[in-house]
């Protein structure tokens, strides 16, 4: 499915670390080995496992945070996160990552920001390597596993960055961990002060988490695996649009198999939907491949992929002369495809 690489496509779940190619984690676990640093050809092992279970996911994160730890590399990563996003025709991504600090090579958390924004402040004219258009912006994430005053934090740096591409925050991390009270007063204090908020939500089973992040209204959500019932009918009256990733969902178990995915039910629903990645790197796929899996499982043709490309631009959380600007670049795109 040729058209599936060449439609242009909005990225807006995409974690920076899990989204690294497979080559530059092993060159730079090679270069960490060489040093004696670390026991190569395990991580190599890990790196290179294909099924993992979410909580192995996660631990696979703790090894490729211990790669990614000085500014040149996440700038490294960055740019090649936004080539590879740029050749397969997204005309507009929102990375999203958690601010790390590593005294020993003088990184700050402001400092790690600044080093992804190096890449992406630079990006909305035109992509250097690949010579395409790619807007870039930027959500910085809290982890599950920080406090309310490390959420804080983040939420503090957001804002000093906003006019530079920082644009929201994200709730991610390890589902099994943390309390939502812990991280509502950062999220209540981000959107007062006018930063657009996205939850990880319902990636296990947790009712009452579930309610709680519904309630709050984010501005989207991701994932909503393990909803029942009574949250589909309260997410549906909300319109709160979903964040979906498929493969992302399959390889960790979290819906049953492709057939049983929540997309159906809400895509004939009309519910606000997008297609998304989540990690390319670690689930070896593309948002080209997510929309193949989505048109060959679903049934869906060519216009009707279009038409859910198309409608992303809506749920972005950047401004609206980026919204226009991307209106234009579909209207052009669908103008080829008659
Ligand atoms: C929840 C996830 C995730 O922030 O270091 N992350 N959180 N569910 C997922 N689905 C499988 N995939 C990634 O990118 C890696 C971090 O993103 C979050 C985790 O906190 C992970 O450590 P950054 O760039």
């Amino acid at each position: 499915m040729e058209w599936c690489m060449s439609m242009p496509k909005v990225e807006l779940h995409a974690h920076l670390n899990g989204s690294i190619r497979d080559s530059t984690l092993l060159e730079l676990a090679k270069g960490l080995g060489d040093k004696g640093l670390i026991d190569f050809s395990q991580v190599e092992h890990v790196i290179l496992k294909n099924d993992r279970s979410l909580s192995e996911v996660f631990k696979l994160f703790d090894v490729i945070h211990i790669l990614t730890t000085d500014h040149a590399t996440v700038t490294r990563i960055t740019k090649e996160v936004v080539e590879d996003f740029a050749s397969e025709n997204v005309v507009y991504v929102e990375l999203r990552t958690t601010p790390k600090k590593n005294e020993a090579k003088g990184m700050s958390k402001h400092s790690y920001i600044e080093a992804v924004l190096e890449v992406s402040a630079t990006n909305d004219k035109c992509n250097e390597d690949t010579r395409k258009k790619i807007f870039v912006r930027l959500l910085l994430s809290i982890d599950r596993r920080e406090t309310t005053e490390a959420a804080t934090e983040t939420v503090m740096l957001a804002l000093e960055m906003r006019h530079f591409g920082v644009v929201g925050i994200d709730l991610s991390g390890n589902p099994a961990v943390g309390e939502w009270v812990t991280y509502f007063p950062a999220l209540k204090f981000a959107r007062e002060q006018g930063l657009y908020v996205t939850l990880h939500c319902g990636e296990v089973p947790n009712s009452r988490e579930i309610h709680d992040m519904l309630d709050f209204l984010p501005g989207r959500i991701g994932h909503a695996c393990f909803f029942q019932e009574e949250h589909w009918r309260k997410l549906k009256s909300s319109k709160i649009p979903v964040e979906l990733c498929l493969t992302s969902n399959i390889r960790t178990l979290s819906v049953p198999s492709i057939d049983a995915h929540h997309f159906v039910d809400l895509y004939k629903a009309k519910h606000p939907v997008v297609l998304c990645t989540d990690d390319s790197g670690v689930f070896s796929t593309s948002l080209s491949n997510e929309y193949k899996i989505a048109a060959s499982s679903f049934g869906l043709g060519r216009k009707e992929m279009f038409e859910l490309s198309k409608n992303a631009v809506e749920f972005i959380f950047a401004d609206n002369t980026v919204k226009e600007d991307l209106g234009n670049i579909f209207s052009l795109a669908a103008k080829n495809l008659e």
